[in-house]
C-alpha cells in the first residue's frame, strides 16, 4: 500500500570563485599596488512550495539539481559575479530530509514558502583586501570555498484527487495497476482490496493521485461489506471514476442496476457525494461483442443523459481517454 510519494535527488550548491592576486599596472606608476578582486559566492539551493504541482512525478526523470558557481575575481578590483541560486519547486506538503542523517531540512506547508537547503561556497578574497601600511604589495588571497553536495529525500503524503468506485470485482485495482505504478492485489473474487491503494498518474504534463478503494455493495452506507470507512475517503476526493462490470450481465437492465445500487449508497451516505463529477466506465469489454457493448452503452447514456465510456484495462481500449477525462474533471485538462 502506498500513501506516500518519495524520491531522492542530489543537490549541489555553487562553488565560490577564486580571489585574484593582481598588481595594478599603469603607465608612469611604478608601484601600482594590489588590485585583485574577490571571487563571487556560489549560488544557493532552495526548495519552494508551489500549488502548481501535486505529486513528485517530475523528479523521477531528473535527479541532479545544481546551482551556478561564482566567477573568479580579476584585476582592477573586479569582483567575480555571484553564481545564480537554484530554486527547486516542490508541491505544498513536501518534507525534505538529508538522506544520510534523515535530518529534516525543510517542511513546506504554505504556498510560496522558500527554504535554503544547500549554501553556496563563499568566494575567495582578492589580494586588494590585504594591503596594510607595512605590506603595500601583498600577494595573499583567501581560498574560495566549494559548494555543498548531498542527497535529499523528498516525501509527500498523498491525498487522492480521484476515487475509483464500483462494486466488488468491477476491475478497479486492475485499472489503477495499468494507469499508475501501484501494484495492488487483483483477483477474481469480491473484496480483494481491503484497504485503499493510491497511485500517481502522469498524463501529458500533469499528474494526479487516484485511489482504488474496496468495493461498495448494497447497504455499504450502513456499514455492510467493508462499509462506511471508505466512503469517508471518497468524500475528500474531487471526482469519481465509477466502474461497472457489464461483461457478465444478461441484459442492460442488470448492468444498470449495479450502477444504481452504488449511486444509492453514495446518496445515503451524503448528498455532497452526488454532486461530484463522475466518469462512468463499462469495464471488461474485451470479453464482449461490439453489439453487446453498444446496446448497454446506449442504454446508460440515454438513462443518464451523459457520456459513458466502454473500457478494457486488459486490452487498453479507452484507457488513455479515461486518463484525459480524469484530468479534465479536476479542471486541469483541455
Ligand atoms: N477480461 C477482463 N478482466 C478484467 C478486466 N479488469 C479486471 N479484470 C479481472 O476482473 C477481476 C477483478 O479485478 P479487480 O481489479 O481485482 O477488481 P476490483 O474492482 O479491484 O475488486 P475488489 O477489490 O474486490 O473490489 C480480476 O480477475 C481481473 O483480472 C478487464 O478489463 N478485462
Ligand atoms: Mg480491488
Amino acid at each position: 500500500m502506498k500513501f506516500i510519494d518519495e524520491v531522492t535527488i542530489t543537490v549541489i550548491s555553487g562553488n565560490g570563485g577564486e580571489g585574484c592576486s593582481g598588481m595594478r599596472r599603469e603607465k608612469h606608476v611604478p608601484l601600482g599596488g594590489p588590485d585583485g578582486g574577490d571571487g563571487g559566492n556560489g549560488g544557493d539551493v532552495y526548495v519552494e512550495a508551489t500549488d502548481k504541482l501535486n505529486t513528485l512525478v517530475k523528479f523521477r526523470g531528473r535527479k541532479v539539481y545544481r546551482a551556478k558557481n561564482g566567477e573568479n575575481g580579476s584585476g582592477q578590483q573586479c569582483h567575480g559575479k555571484y553564481g545564480d541560486d537554484l530554486v527547486i519547486e516542490v508541491p505544498v506538503g513536501t518534507i525534505v530530509r538529508k538522506t544520510e542523517t534523515q535530518e529534516v531540512v525543510a517542511d513546506l506547508t504554505e504556498i510560496g514558502q522558500r527554504i535554503m537547503i544547500a549554501e553556496g561556497g563563499r568566494g575567495g578574497l582578492g589580494n586588494a583586501n590585504f594591503k596594510t601600511s607595512t605590506n603595500q604589495a601583498p600577494r595573499k588571497v583567501t581560498a574560495a570555498k566549494p559548494g555543498e553536495q548531498f542527497e535529499v529525500d523528498l516525501e509527500l503524503k498523498l491525498l487522492a484527487d480521484i476515487a475509483l468506485i464500483g462494486m466488488p470485482n468491477a476491475g478497479k485495482s486492475t485499472l489503477i495497476s495499468v494507469i499508475s505504478a501501484a501494484k495492488p492485489k487483483i483477483a477474481d473474487y469480491p473484496f480483494t482490496t481491503l484497504e485503499p491503494n493510491l497511485g500517481v498518474v502522469a498524463y501529458e504534463d500533469s499528474s494526479y493521485v487516484v485511489a482504488d478503494i474496496p468495493g461498495l455493495i448494497e447497504d455499504a452506507a450502513e456499514g455492510k461489506g467493508l462499509g462506511i470507512k471508505f466512503l469517508k475517503h471518497i468524500e475528500r476526493t474531487k471526482a469519481f471514476v465509477h466502474l461497472v462490470d457489464v461483461s457478465w450481465c444478461l441484459d442492460e437492465f442488470e448492468a444498470f442496476d449495479q450502477y444504481v445500487t452504488v449511486r444509492a449508497e453514495l446518496e445515503k451516505y451524503s448528498d455532497k457525494l452526488m454532486t461530484k463529477p463522475e466518469i462512468i466506465c463499462l469495464t471488461k469489454i474485451d470479453a464482449m461483442t461490439e453489439e453487446e457493448i453498444t446496446k448497454i452503452q446506449k442504454f446508460f447514456e440515454e438513462a443518464l443523459d451523459k457520456r459513458v465510456l466502454p473500457l478494457s484495462s486488459v486490452s487498453g481500449r479507452n484507457v488513455d481517454i479515461v486518463k484525459a477525462l480524469m484530468l479534465q474533471s479536476l479542471g486541469r485538462g483541455n
